[in-house]
């Protein structure tokens, strides 16, 4: 049977080769197509916008945010609607079809040039610039691996921006860099520079974004998060945008109604200038891919910041609520106007519904990105120079619906009472309510934040690697054992691979989108492989002692 979408860009890409009729995902084939054109016709945008700064002409700030929002809409689970993706892609048409004008005499290719202001035209087009359309695997995988690694990219310089962190050095690579995929004439080589050279920017964007969450919120710090529900009807907000929560938090106080975080919004509780909320509860439920058996018994409205959106049941479609990038054909959108988002109408809506249904009663400790940790090093230093701790294991990531990511639950258990695990990401919820207990104080497993927070895992290493004065970050005693599931986990690695980490282990598949020769040359380059069972990995990854002091 012939297929009616080819997506391959997340780790449930089904059969680990491609969604070919319906997403995993729940994407249909319209809105797959839909997605494809508005990443051709970006790509084109960006090609012209390129072109424009290099006559030292400047870029108007709206097409700097189209940029960022059309990649964002097409990242895993984060917009289903397809109206609001026909409507970005026309409006990306029309923005390239004005900037052409402005620019001088020079060679365009076709992919830049084309436009239609038809419909009928612009469906047609979508169809033939999929994936698919670049013939030869190899130079296909690796233009997918920068392209995937630039929408993790936008998606984290996005969220910096909305608190004013912004950087014309990372916006314009991000289209420089995109412009580069469309170029039929470059060669392996250079996409393998382009692709470190993604790696190098998604430290840049991380810092960027760890900059401006702690100058707004302060430095996260050690802290109890209550798992259970109070009696008082409330709104639960999910996806990592904290200036929403930050709002919703404001509007909410002194109505009755309480708020709660939902995955990777967890974080949130560890910002002194957040968890000061009284009406900041606690944290409902798990990780995003159990949302549609945990916004049924939350019982209150749901706002959805960024993805991971699961397409929602009748039983809470009416409760659920989205907004930024994050769109759902049907549910209530929430508009942003001058920086100002209005959370009224799902505190009116609240009021009218019960109080969260008790799903837990119980407590996570989290909080340890670098400050905190930096905090505790001496105390971290004693207990590695005495052999209290032998190891630090980075398991940061996703986490996912597949049985297979059971493996990290089974991998945390197994993992030596003598090592750390260092966590950021959604992949924290298959092991952070386990009882692993502590050494000397230090909980065995430290959790920094969200996945963008895998920035501070990285200046952990560096700090701890300093204090013992070893000379490369791959001298100190750490792993890494990490679970990828859509495209921040691919800037995330991008960026690990940058900063010269090797032997990652990432599963709980390899991309799909990696070809066997270019899995065979990370392997090479960087030691990347995949994971095996539970008992081999913690062979492999804990027999190998690394001298400590
Ligand atoms: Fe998870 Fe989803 Fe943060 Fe991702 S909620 S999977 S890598 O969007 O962004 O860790
Ligand atoms: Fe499949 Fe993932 Fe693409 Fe969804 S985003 S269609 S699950 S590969």
């Amino acid at each position: 049977m012939e297929s009616e979408m080819y997506c391959f860009q997340c780790q449930e890409a089904i059969g680990n080769i491609a969604c070919m009729h319906v997403g995993a995902c729940g994407k249909q084939p319209k809105t797959a197509m839909l997605q494809d054109g508005l990443l051709f016709v970006t790509k084109g945008l960006c090609e012209v916008v390129t072109i424009i700064r290099g006559q030292g002409k400047t870029i108007d700030c709206r097409v700097n945010e189209l940029v960022i929002e059309n990649l964002c809409v097409t990242i895993t689970n984060a917009n289903f609607d397809n109206d609001v993706i026909l409507k970005s892609l026309c409006e990306t048409l029309e923005i390239k079809k004005a900037l052409l004008q402005k620019v001088d005499a020079c060679v365009l290719s076709d992919d830049a040039l084309w436009y239609s202001n038809n419909k009928e035209e612009i469906y047609s087009k979508s169809k033939l610039v999929g994936i698919l359309s670049a013939c030869n695997e190899d130079l296909r995988s690796i233009r997918e691996l920068i392209t995937y690694g630039l929408k993790g990219m936008a998606a984290y310089y996005k969220q910096a921006s909305r608190l004013l962190h912004c950087s014309d050095d990372i916006i314009s690579f991000i289209q420089r860099a995109l412009a580069k995929t469309l170029d039929v004439t470059i060669t392996m080589d250079e996409l393998l520079e382009l692709t470190l050279e993604v790696g190098r920017y998604g430290v840049s964007t991380m810092s960027l974004l760890d900059e401006a969450n702690t100058k707004l919120f302060g430095s996260p710090e050690m802290t109890t998060v209550r798992t259970g529900v109070s009696n008082k009807p409330a709104i639960l907000v999910s996806g990592h945008e904290l200036k929403d929560l930050e709002m919703l938090l404001e509007q909410t106080q002194g109505t009755g109604i309480d708020v709660y975080t939902h995955c990777e919004m967890l974080p949130a509780h560890y910002y002194p200038k957040l968890k000061k909320y009284k009406n900041l509860i606690g944290n409902y439920g798990s990780a995003w891919w159990n949302q549609n058996k945990e916004f049924e018994t939350f019982n209150g409205p749901i706002l959805l910041t960024t993805n991971c959106l699961v397409p929602p049941t009748d039983s809470y479609k009416d409760r659920l609520y989205t907004t930024g990038t994050v769109g759902f054909s049907g549910c209530d959108y929430i508009e942003e106007e001058n920086h100002k988002k209005d959370f009224s109408k799902l505190i009116q809506h609240a009021k009218k519904l019960s109080a969260p249904s008790q799903i837990e009663h119980g407590e996570i400790v989290g909080g340890f990105a670098h400050n905190q940790v930096i905090a505790l090093s001496d105390t971290i230093a004693k207990a590695i120079k005495s052999g209290a701790i032998k190891k630090f294991i980075v398991m940061a990531g996703c986490d996912g619906r597949s049985k297979s990511r059971n493996y990290y639950t089974d991998f945390a258990r197994a993992v030596p009472e003598n090592s750390v695990i260092l966590t950021a990401g959604c992949a924290k919820f298959k092991y952070n309510k386990l009882p692993l207990g502590e050494i000397q104080g230090i909980p065995r497993v430290l959790d920094a934040g969200q996945c963008n927070d895998s920035y501070s895992l990285v200046k952990i290493a560096l700090t701890l690697k300093d204090l013992l004065e070893l000379d490369d970050i791959n001298d100190f005693p750490i792993v890494y054992n990490i679970s990828w599931y859509e495209q921040k986990a691919v800037i995330v690695l991008l960026a690990l691979l940058f900063l010269g980490v090797k032997n990652i282990h990432l599963g709980p598949t390899l991309p799909a989108f990696l070809s066997p020769n270019i899995i065979t040359l990370l392997y090479d380059n960087f030691g990347i492989t995949g994971i095996q069972t539970v008992e081999e990995d913690i062979k492999k990854l804990f027999n190998k002692e690394k001298s400590l002091i």
